[in-house]
């Protein structure tokens, strides 16, 4: 133990964490400290130092390197081409090629929701539904259409993966066969102050926060599920968020789209409502496809308007992904960039008190999904029409809350159950 012992406390040192070393050496026990030298062994100090190095450089998004991304507007297609496009992407599913990931690694602190998002329920026209259901109810449905079960899995955080699995059992997966469910747990980094030091959680532990929706790709290599899609012929994998009850998850057209155009990606958008949306907008960046997120398009961009009077980034992504198996091989081996948020973190003060913090003072390192798509010449964007496509809750309350969603739910299933 003391060999052990002095090793992390030069590897510390070397990382300037001198906050951990003053904790290890004059306030945690012997088995706390062992617990917390078991835990640093997981864990690439040398990378959350050049993490914490970069947190504060802002991402260059210079407007003259930014070009239109070219979309197909679904409702601008014409009988032929939409035929066209469902018959080869039912093709697709009916012939067992087609799965779906939903990632449900999120915290979803803005809505307040105790426990992982996907066991949040809203009260529709067709009774109560978890989102989990509402996302297993449109699995079954294409099941159902096209004679196949569609392999679902499901992406969890290490904060929430329990809490999710035994939801699902107790709910009996709502029906769906439970051996075509898999679930596979993201990646997870430290939170750093802004003082460089890494924060130490009240459980006398490092504090490590979900590693983002970009984890994904790695994550499930590392699970050992690509390797599973390929022995089980899969070729075309959806890839959605939890919290979209119109999410369309099984969408032929989508497919179809992608494989005339010869992609290997592709992805839905809606038009923005308004520039100040909490989205993240399609474009090209040095010409390849590149979404940049609300919380890092500059002020003046997203208010810009093109020659019709029409917001120039306003193609919204709405977490609606197409990955060929290929795709999702090739980014399973690209380290992503980690985008820095800044949060409220409590922690351990240098004599061992945990001090609670009403400001934010900590930095949560997180990649994007998105941000793969810079590693393609080409994607394909299908535009599709927000009132059918894009119901998300994120808010307790106002825009992309319950109720707008719940709404949203129930005018598209009154139109379209007949
Ligand atoms: C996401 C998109 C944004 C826009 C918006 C539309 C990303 C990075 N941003 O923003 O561009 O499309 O949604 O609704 O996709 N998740 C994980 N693990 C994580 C973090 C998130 O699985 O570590 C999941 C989360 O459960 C959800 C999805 O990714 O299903 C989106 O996460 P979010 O709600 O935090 O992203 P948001 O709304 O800031």
């Amino acid at each position: 133990m003391k060999v052990e012992f002095n090793e992390t406390i030069e590897l510390l040192k070397a990382n300037n964490q001198n906050e951990i070393i003053n904790l290890m050496s004059n306030v945690f026990s012997e088995k706390e400290n062992e617990d917390i030298i078991e835990q640093i062994k997981s864990i690439n100090l040398e990378s959350v130092k050049k993490l914490y190095e970069n947190a504060t450089s802002i991402p260059e998004v210079q407007e003259n390197k930014i070009e239109h991304i070219p979309y197909t507007d679904l409702s601008s297609l014409t009988e032929e081409e939409f035929n066209s496009y469902k018959s080869s992407g039912e093709e697709i599913i009916k012939s067992g090629k087609y799965a779906v990931i939903t990632m449900a690694g999120g915290q979803g602190t803005r809505l307040g929701h105790k426990g992982p998002k996907g066991t949040f329920k809203i009260n529709t026209i067709n009774g109560e539904k978890y989102l989990f259901q509402v996302i297993v109810e449109s699995l079954q449905k294409a099941n159902n259409k096209y004679n196949v079960t569609i392999p679902w899995y499901v992406m969890t955080s290490e904060d929430n993966n329990d809490q999710t699995i035994s939801f699902l059992e107790e709910n009996n997966y709502f029906g769906y066969d439970k051996n075509k469910v898999k679930f596979f747990k993201q990646g997870k980094v430290p939170m750093v102050k802004t003082d460089g030091n890494i924060v130490v959680d009240k459980n006398k532990l490092i504090k490590e926060a979900s590693d983002g929706n970009g984890s994904i790709y790695k994550s499930l290599k590392r699970a050992g599920l690509l390797e599973q899609m390929k022995q089980d012929s899969i070729e075309w994998i959806f890839v959605g968020g939890v919290d979209n009850v119109l999410l369309r998850i099984v969408d032929p057209i989508l497919v179809g789209v992608t494989l005339k155009e010869g992609n290997l990606i592709s992805s839905k958008s809606v038009v923005k409502r308004n520039p100040k949306e909490k989205v993240g907008v399609f474009c090209k960046l040095n010409g390849v496809p590149k979404v940049i997120e609300y919380t890092e398009l500059p002020e003046q961009m997203a208010e810009e308007v093109d020659d019709n009077g029409q917001l120039k980034f306003g193609e919204v992504n709405i977490l609606s992904h197409l990955f060929n198996i290929k795709a999702l091989e090739k980014l399973a081996d690209i380290n992503l960039p980690y985008h820095t948020a800044f949060k409220k973190s409590g922690y351990l003060d240098a004599s061992g008190n945990f001090v609670e913090v009403t400001e934010p003072n900590s930095y949560k390192f997180e990649s994007f999904i998105f941000d793969g798509f810079s590693f393609f010449d080409n994607m394909s964007v299908l535009r599709v029409k927000r009132e059918e496509e894009f119901a998300p809750i994120k808010n307790a309350e106002g825009n992309d809350s319950p109720e707008t969603a719940t709404n949203l739910y129930n005018e598209f299933h009154k139109k379209y159950d007949k």
